[in-house]
Order: structure tokens, then sequence, then C-alpha cells
């Protein structure tokens, strides 16, 4: 059985206490693979060796960081095809998605902010004939990038793109759930000639390897993505030791679907919103609210559509769906269907566990579901599910739909459907989310700020922002 080995210090190596950890398979349930069982121990050991690389990383300059970045780049997209059969194994994805959306994506911040670096300016503020005040950004030290299971790669690059190329050095924590591909990342960091201790990867569970990471006082900055309670639970340990956090956390994003729309673009968009990745996007649009004139109408659309999308082997490319992450996963999705129906929902297709045959029987499949029949005060409109469930809900008016929308303790994405270009302006500006997409959604440019409102985070993610996340800003004021 294949054994993942933890990045420290520029070898790859087991947990100090040599504990073991089971990796499964969602499409079969079968363990796969095993992941070190770390501890606060190989926290600390890493953090050191993270220390100790800062300052050949710095001398390397901007060129040389960037250099090495990009070979990391090309070594990902040289294995590309392994890589996204790896994720598609780790996570339960369709490969087709892994090989189209994650990868590339990884390759992408990479080099993305390998460039960015490049370009990074900063301010200078003159005083008449006084003093002359400039802003230096320092790269912060060694920081923490805890990512999760949802998109791994893709995310877990996110932030250590950045963090690297800002000439900080980095322990990282992927998700215990998927750490397959951080993994194979590890085994280029030399070939790319990222110096070691520049980038450490402790895998772990999150209460023993996040946990040790968030209290460390020599880590100054964390970056998380992952669920809202575990970012309250950082933030409580963060705040008291004063270091820098980002905090991108879950969403119950809202689409709004005006009877004005281009119907067929917003139908085939809004099946990908719903169920792309199992609906585990923390950008999936979960709460389609629709106009009453057109609510008959889309819902049986909608439906039809739904019915026909295949759950299936996440190898086979004419899966839609592949498995939910996790058992675990599972039953917590259906635990909210459950909940949904003891509201007093209907449920118009899905809503239960698919069964598939021979090596599959025992994975973890749901049928995407469409949900009717609930108003905005019930758990299954206010709590986030990150699964293939969605609600419908019809409204009057603008400011009805308004209202619906932004009745959410989330406010990370929204997405507005319309052809009347004052009213897209003016939804857009109202919604209570950090992002609004307009008949389109997850179109991405990676130059712009990324991040939520309320319950959905703190700070921005993202071209500048992140580079000034993971930086500190010294003004140096010299007198003329
Ligand atoms: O995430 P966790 P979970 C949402 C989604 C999901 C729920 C819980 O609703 O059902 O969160 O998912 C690490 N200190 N999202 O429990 O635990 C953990 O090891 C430090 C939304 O799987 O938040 C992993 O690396 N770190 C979301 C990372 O945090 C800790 C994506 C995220 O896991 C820790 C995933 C601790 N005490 C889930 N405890 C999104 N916004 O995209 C855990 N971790």
């Amino acid at each position: 059985m294949e054994r993942i080995l933890n990045l420290i210090g520029g070898e790859l190596r087991q947990a100090t206490g040599g504990a073991w950890l089971d990796n499964h398979d969602p499409a079969t349930a079968a363990v796969y693979a095993l992941i070190p069982d770390s501890d606060e121990h190989d926290v600390r050991i890493a953090t050191e060796a993270a220390q100790a690389a800062l300052p050949a990383w710095r001398s390397l300059g901007r060129e040389g960081r960037s250099n090495a970045m990009l070979k990391l780049a090309e070594l990902i997209e040289r294995d590309l095809e392994r890589f996204a059969l790896a994720e598609s194994r780790d996570n339960g994805k369709p490969v087709h998605l892994a090989r189209k959306v994650d990868i590339p994506r990884a390759v992408s911040n990479l080099r993305f902010f390998a460039t960015a670096i490049l370009h990074f300016g900063t301010e200078a503020h003159v005083m008449d004939d006084v003093a002359v005040n400039y802003t230096e950004r320092q790269p912060i030290g060694v920081v923490g990038c805890i990512s999760p299971w949802n998109l791994p790669l893709y995310l877990f690059t996110w932030k250590i793109a950045p963090a690297l190329a800002a000439g900080n050095t980095v322990v990282a924590k992927p998700s215990e759930v998927t750490p397959m591909t951080a993994f194979l990342l590890s085994r280029l960091c030399g070939e790319a000639g990222i110096p070691p201790g520049v980038l450490n990867i402790v895998h772990g569970l999150g209460p023993k390897v996040g946990a040790a990471i968030t209290a460390h006082p020599s880590i100054t900055a964390i970056s998380f993505t992952g669920g809202t309670r575990t970012g309250a639970e950082i933030a409580r340990v963060a705040a008291p030791l004063f270091k820098k956090l980002s905090l991108e956390l879950g969403g119950k994003n809202p689409v709004l679907v005006f009877a004005d729309c281009d119907f067929d673009d917003m139908l085939s968009t809004t099946v990908r919103s719903s169920f792309t990745n199992q609906g585990q996007i923390c950008l999936c649009g979960s709460r389609i609210l629709i106009e009453r004139s057109i609510y008959d109408r889309f819902k049986e659309a909608f439906v039809k559509r739904v019915k026909a999308l295949r759950v299936g082997d996440p190898a086979d490319p004419g899966s839609d769906l592949g498995a939910v992450v996790s058992e675990a996963h599972m039953q917590k999705v259906l635990g909210h269907i459950a909940q949904a129906r003891a509201e007093g929902g209907t449920v118009l297709c899905g809503g239960e566990r698919v069964r598939l045959e021979g090596r599959l029987k025992d994975g973890w499949y749901i049928a995407p579901t469409v949900i009717e029949g609930l108003g905005p005060a019930c758990a299954t409109n206010q709590e986030e599910i990150f699964g293939p469930v969605v609600s419908l809900q019809p409204f009057e008016n603008e400011t009805h739909a308004l209202q619906l929308a932004n009745d959410s303790s989330y406010g990370l994405a929204g997405v507005v459907w319309t052809s009347d270009v004052k009213r897209a302006h003016r939804v857009a500006r109202a919604l209570r989310t950090g992002i609004v997409w307009v008949n389109c959604w997850m179109v991405r440019d990676l130059r712009t700020p990324f991040g939520g409102m309320k319950q959905s985070g703190v700070g921005r993610e993202g071209g500048e922002e992140a580079l000034r996340f993971f930086t500190e800003a010294k003004n140096i004021c010299i007198r003329l």
C-alpha cells in the first residue's frame, strides 16, 4: 500500500511518532494509501526547517523565486495526467473535471503568482518639501497554509503560491481527507529547485497538525480555507498571538433568476453551478430563487436536466457526478436531506444514496437532489450542506428576491440572471456577498479579490490582495 510522506527540510519522511492514518478511495470506500499521523513535534521541526530556509529563499530574489515556481508549474503540467488521476481517486470527483479544472488551475496558480511578484509595486507619499515616505512590503517570515478537501491541489497551490512568491517560507497542511496530490507535488520540489525547508508539508489531522500550526508562535500568519466552525476555532487561537489571518469559509450562495434572463443559458449554467464537483465547491449556488412568473417553467426544465445527470465511476468520462468525499460527509449530506423532509420540503428528484455495482458498490454516491416548498428560515435554506443538494424558492419582485438572497449568515458568492443591465447593476450592488456573477458562474480572473462577507470569512485572496496579505507593510520616512 502506498505511503504518503511529509516534506520537511527537503526530505520526505514519516511522522516522528510512526503512526499512520487510512486514506480512502471514495469511489469504492476502500483504503488505498496511508497518511502520516503527524503531531506537534512534526510541526515544530517543519517550522525550524522553514525558519532556517528563510535567508536563502529571500536572497534568491524575486526572479530566482519566480523561476523555481515556474519550474514547479512546468513539472506539474508535465505530469498532469498522473495528478488528475490521483486527484480523482483521492477525492471521488470525475477525472475529466480534475483534468480540465483542478490540475490546470493549480499550474495557473503557481504561474500567476510567480509572475505577479515581478510586477508587484508599492506606494510612495511625498510631503511637499518635508519628507518622502515609501512603503516597503517585506515577507512576513514563516507562514501557515491550511487547505480543505474539495479542490485539493487547486486550493493548496492558491495559498502556497502567493506565500512563496512574496518571499516567505511555508508550513502547509493539506486536508487529511485528500492528501495525495500535495504529496505528488512535494516529490517535485527538489527537481524544481525549491531549496530544502522553503516548502514544508505536514500531513495529519486538523485538531493535531492544523491546531499546532495555528498555535506555533513562530508562524506569524495563517491562511485557511475550510468550514466556518474550524475558522472560528483558528481565529480564537490565533487572535491573542496577533497573527495575520485570512479565512475563506463556507457559503450558502443564492442564484437569482429573473424572468427576463436568457433561459437556456441560465438553465445549463445553473445545473453546473448546482452540481459541479458533487456540489462540493464553496461557490456552488445552493439556494435558487426564481421569479414567480417562470417558477413552474424553471422547475420542470431544471428537474428534467438534473434527472438526466449520470452519477457514476469517477474514472468514467461519461459520469457527470462522482462520489462525495467521505462516508462522514455522505452521512452529513443525507442528514440534511432528511431534515428537509422533516421540515416539510418536497424532494423533486434525488434525495437518496446511489448504489452502484461491482467494485463501486460500497462507494459514497448521492443522487443530485432538488427540494422545494421551504421558506427562508428553514435549516435547509440556512445551513451549508456542501453536497449535491439545492432548494428552489419563488420570489415576487426584485425587493423580495434581494430580501431572500441576503437572508443568510453567509455572504460568499451570488449569481444574478437578467437581461436588464440596470437591474444587473442594482442587484449586484445590493447583494451582501464578496463575489457576484451576472449571467455566468465560476468565471475566474486570478487578479480579482476573492472572499466572503459575514460568516463566509475574513480578508480577501487573489491578485495583489494575496501578496499584500503575505507581506508586512513598512513605512520608511526620509526627511527631504
Ligand atoms: O472541514 P474542516 P470539514 C465546509 C462544509 C463541510 C464543513 C466541514 O460545509 O461540510 O465545512 O468540513 C483542518 N485547527 N467546508 O470538517 O475541518 C483540516 O484538517 C486547524 C467548506 O472537512 O474545516 C483541513 O485541512 N486546522 C469549505 C482544513 O482544516 C484544522 C471546504 C479544513 O477542514 C482544525 C471544506 C483545527 N482545529 C469544508 N480542524 C470551503 N470553504 O471551500 C480541522 N482543520
